[in-house]
């Protein structure tokens, strides 16, 4: 119908949200896959492809074999260059991946601030042009003390190469510091060219309004974001702060049920039903490898049948054993 066309064209049905999951496969198999819009590799001896959908993220996975973790869309994909950049492109959803050499730009601040410039560019260029996630990797995350630690370095970064692209609010994120030998920064994101909705903890104060003990510039994040349909929630890294501190230092297993408390008040506060399920792939950035199997009893306890990835990352406050990201689909 005519008018239905009408309809249709000036509010365009919401994006279905990407499939995430964890594979036990090949990269080239999964990549051949109509719809996949990208697949991570996870540690230095991931199977490497020249795909631009292909990304090897710089933590060791605690798990063997490791999985791959693949994004796919339901219509097809378009795979693309772009300066230091690798996108993908399809059904209204956007992959786009930077990663930079630290040694190239001068330490942890100008290399972030290159590295979001050189997104926001290029989202600038796109339809898809609305962050819904972004990750971020960096080596030696804790290292440094007061304003100079590393991790502040690329918050102070992070805001100057985002100037004021994230006006409206910020996408939801990770932060977590890698291990690898090259002083690597790596920054991917998935962008849908419709708007999702930002979700904050109502335990938790909001990231960007951090009191300045954090830091000289608040982290730019949302606590979670519901995708354009409603249909899944991107959930940020989360661990066991409460207000803007952080609890049970030296205590794992508290920190990982203080967690699971805040996970559990993002889902109330985006207004979905509680618990996860086998659909919710989830990581554990674990600081200490010894911790890892600890880890795994917990969460296949208490979220038993969920798929988790779990990674050797440190988090960016030195007192925070782990931290848990994921998705959450309704
Ligand atoms: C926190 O709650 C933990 O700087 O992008 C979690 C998620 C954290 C994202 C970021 C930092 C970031 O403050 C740290």
């Amino acid at each position: 119908m005519v008018q239905g066309f009408e309809n249709v064209m000036r509010h365009p049905l919401p994006r279905r949200a990407p499939q995430v999951s964890y594979r036990q496969a090949e990269p080239g198999v999964v990549l051949a896959e109509p719809g996949t819009l990208a697949v991570f590799g996870f540690g230095a001896g991931a199977v490497r492809s020249a795909d631009p959908r292909w990304l090897g993220v710089a933590l060791e996975s605690f798990d063997a074999p490791a999985a791959v973790e693949i994004w796919q869309v339901a219509e097809p994909v378009t795979p693309g260059r772009s300066g230091d950049l690798r996108w993908s492109a399809g059904g209204g959803w956007l992959f786009a991946a930077v990663e930079l050499d630290e040694r190239d730009h001068g330490g942890p601040r100008d290399t972030a601030a290159a590295a979001y410039a050189q997104l926001c560019r290029f989202l600038a260029t796109r339809s898809e042009r609305h962050v819904q996630r972004l990750w971020n990797y960096l080596g030696d995350i804790n290292q440094g003390a007061g304003d100079d630690e590393r991790y502040k370095q690329f918050c102070d970064g992070r805001a100057a190469g985002m100037a004021d692209f994230f006006a409206e609010g910020f996408p939801a994120a990770t932060a977590i510091g890698h291990h690898a030998a090259e002083p690597r920064l790596q920054v991917y994101l998935l962008a849908c060219d419709q708007p999702g909705q930002r979700v904050e903890n109502p335990r938790q104060v909001s990231a960007w309004r951090y009191p300045r003990q954090y830091g000289r510039t608040s982290p730019s994040f949302a606590r979670a974001m519901a995708l354009p349909a409603q249909d899944a929630l991107a959930i940020s890294g989360t661990a066991a702060v409460v207000g803007h501190a952080s609890a049970h230092r030296d205590d794992l297993i508290a920190q990982l049920d203080e967690t699971l408390i805040n996970l559990e008040a993002l889902l109330a506060s985006a207004g979905m039903a509680a618990g996860f399920d086998t659909q919710s792939p989830l990581k554990a950035y674990v600081r200490h490898p010894t911790d890892a199997p600890l880890v795994r009893d917990f969460m296949q306890r208490r979220l038993p049948g969920v798929p988790v990835l779990l990674l050797h990352g440190d988090i960016c406050r030195q007192e925070l054993l782990v931290e848990i990201d994921g998705w959450r689909y309704a």
